[in-house]
C-alpha cells in the first residue's frame, strides 16, 4: 500500500481527534469530481428526504426544496455507487491511512454522502457519533469560517461523556472550536467520538461537502449497502477500487450471521456496552464501553475478531477515568437524570415537550 500520512500529521489527529490535509484534491481530479457533483445534482436538485438514509430503508428522493434547517441538507447517499469518482477518495494513501490508524484495520465502508448546506442554516447541535466510525470530509465550494463546515471541539475524542451532559447548551459555540474551512479539494479526516456538529451558514453562500463515512466490521451489522445494492453492483464499484482499498467493499451473508453470533457469544454487560454503530447518548454505557473495550494491546489489528472500533491502540495507552467524569457538569446530569425519569411516565413525553416549547428545557 502507498504510504499514507506522516508522523506529524498522526500526531495531530491522534492529539486533536481531527486532522486538516490541505489541496489533497487538486486539478483534473478535482475538476472530474466537480463535474460529478454537478451530474448528481441535475439527477437529484434536492438529495434524497433526510432521515431515510439513518433509519435504514431505502433512500427516497426529495421532491421539491425541504425547508431550511440543520437536518435538511439534501443528502445524495451512495454517490459512489452512482458515480465511482465519489469512491476513489477513499483509497487516497492519506484518508486511508487515516482511518486505518483510528479504526485499525477492520473497517468497512459505511456511506459517502454528498450533502448541501444552504444559505442561512443554523448550527447542528453537538453530538459524539457511535464509537468506531470515522468520518473524512471532502470539501466541494470554498468554505469559510461559519459557512456550514463541520464544526468540532478539538481533543474532545478520548474519555469524553457525551456532549450533552458537559456543554451547557449544545448548540452553541464552544470556547475551543474547529471547522472544516478550506478550499475546494481540502480534506479533513474527523474521529466522530470527539464533539462534532455542523457550523451555521451565514454566507456568503451554499456549501457542499462529500462526506465518507467508514465503520468498523465490530459494529455488528451489515452496511447498509449490502442490503440496498446487488451482488453484481457491489462486485463492479469494488472492482474498481485499487486492491488496498477492496476490504471497504467487502460483506457477505455469512459475516452478517457470524457478527450476529460473536453478539450473542458476548457476556451481557459487554453485549450492552459494546458498538453497535448507534449513536452515543448513554453516559453510563459510554463509560462501560470505554472501561471494557479501550486501551487493549490486543486491538492493534481486529481483522476477524469480535473487537470493538478504536484499534488504534496508542490512542488510549494512557486511558484513565478520571478525564471522563472530570468533564461533566452535575447540574446538567442531574436535570438529564430528571428529564429520563419523567419521559418513563405516561404523558411526561408531552410535558417534556410542553417544557421545550416554554423554554423550561433543552
Ligand atoms: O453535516 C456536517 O457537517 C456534520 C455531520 C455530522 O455531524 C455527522 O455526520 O455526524
Amino acid at each position: 500500500m502507498p504510504p499514507g500520512l506522516t508522523e506529524e500529521q498522526w500526531e495531530v489527529l491522534k492529539r486533536d481527534g481531527a486532522l486538516y490535509l490541505p489541496g489533497l484534491i487538486r486539478g483534473d481530479e478535482l475538476r472530474r469530481l466537480q463535474e460529478s457533483v454537478s451530474a448528481l445534482r441535475r439527477d437529484l436538485p434536492y438529495g434524497y428526504v433526510y432521515g431515510t438514509e439513518y433509519s435504514r430503508t431505502t433512500p427516497k428522493k426529495q421532491e421539491a426544496a425541504p425547508p431550511v434547517d440543520p437536518l435538511q441538507v439534501m443528502p445524495v447517499f451512495d454517490s459512489g455507487f452512482m458515480d465511482p469518482v465519489f469512491h476513489e477518495f477513499l483509497a487516497k494513501p492519506e484518508i486511508h491511512d487515516g482511518f486505518e490508524r483510528i479504526l485499525g484495520k477492520d473497517f468497512v465502508l459505511d456511506n459517502t454522502i454528498v450533502h448541501t448546506v444552504r444559505l442561512g442554516t443554523k448550527r447542528l447541535p453537538f453530538h459524539k457519533d457511535a464509537h468506531g466510525l470515522a468520518l473524512a470530509v471532502v470539501l466541494l465550494d470554498k468554505c469559510g469560517w461559519d459557512n456550514g463546515g463541520t464544526s468540532f471541539a478539538p481533543a474532545t475524542h478520548i474519555n469524553s461523556p457525551p456532549p450533552s451532559y458537559c456543554m451547557e447548551d449544545v448548540r452553541a459555540r464552544p470556547s475551543a472550536e474547529g471547522q472544516t474551512v478550506g478550499a475546494a479539494g481540502d480534506v479533513y479526516i474527523l474521529c466522530v467520538d470527539a464533539w462534532h456538529g455542523r457550523a451555521a451558514n451565514i454566507g456568503p453562500g451554499d456549501t457542499s461537502k462529500l462526506m465518507l463515512h467508514v465503520n468498523s466490521r465490530t459494529n455488528f451489522r451489515a452496511p447498509a449497502w449490502f442490503r440496498r445494492f446487488a451482488p453484481e453492483e457491489v462486485a463492479r464499484a469494488r472492482a474498481k477500487l485499487p486492491p488496498h482499498a477492496r476490504h471497504l467493499l467487502e460483506w457477505s451473508h455469512e459475516e452478517t450471521q457470524q457478527r450476529q453470533q460473536e453478539l450473542a457469544a458476548l457476556g451481557a454487560v459487554k453485549r450492552w456496552a459494546v458498538n453497535r454503530g448507534e449513536g452515543c447518548h448513554s453516559l453510563l454505557r459510554s463509560f462501560v464501553h470505554f472501561l471494557l473495550y479501550a486501551n487493549r494491546r490486543d486491538l492493534a489489528d481486529a481483522r476477524g475478531k469480535t473487537l470493538p472500533g478504536y484499534t488504534s491502540a496508542p490512542m488510549f495507552q494512557t486511558f484513565s477515568f478520571a478525564p471522563y467524569w472530570r468533564a461533566l457538569k452535575l447540574k446538567l446530569v442531574l436535570r438529564r437524570l430528571l428529564a429520563s425519569a419523567i419521559y418513563a411516565v405516561p404523558g411526561g413525553k408531552a410535558l417534556i415537550s410542553m417544557a421545550r416549547a416554554r423554554g423550561f428545557a433543552r
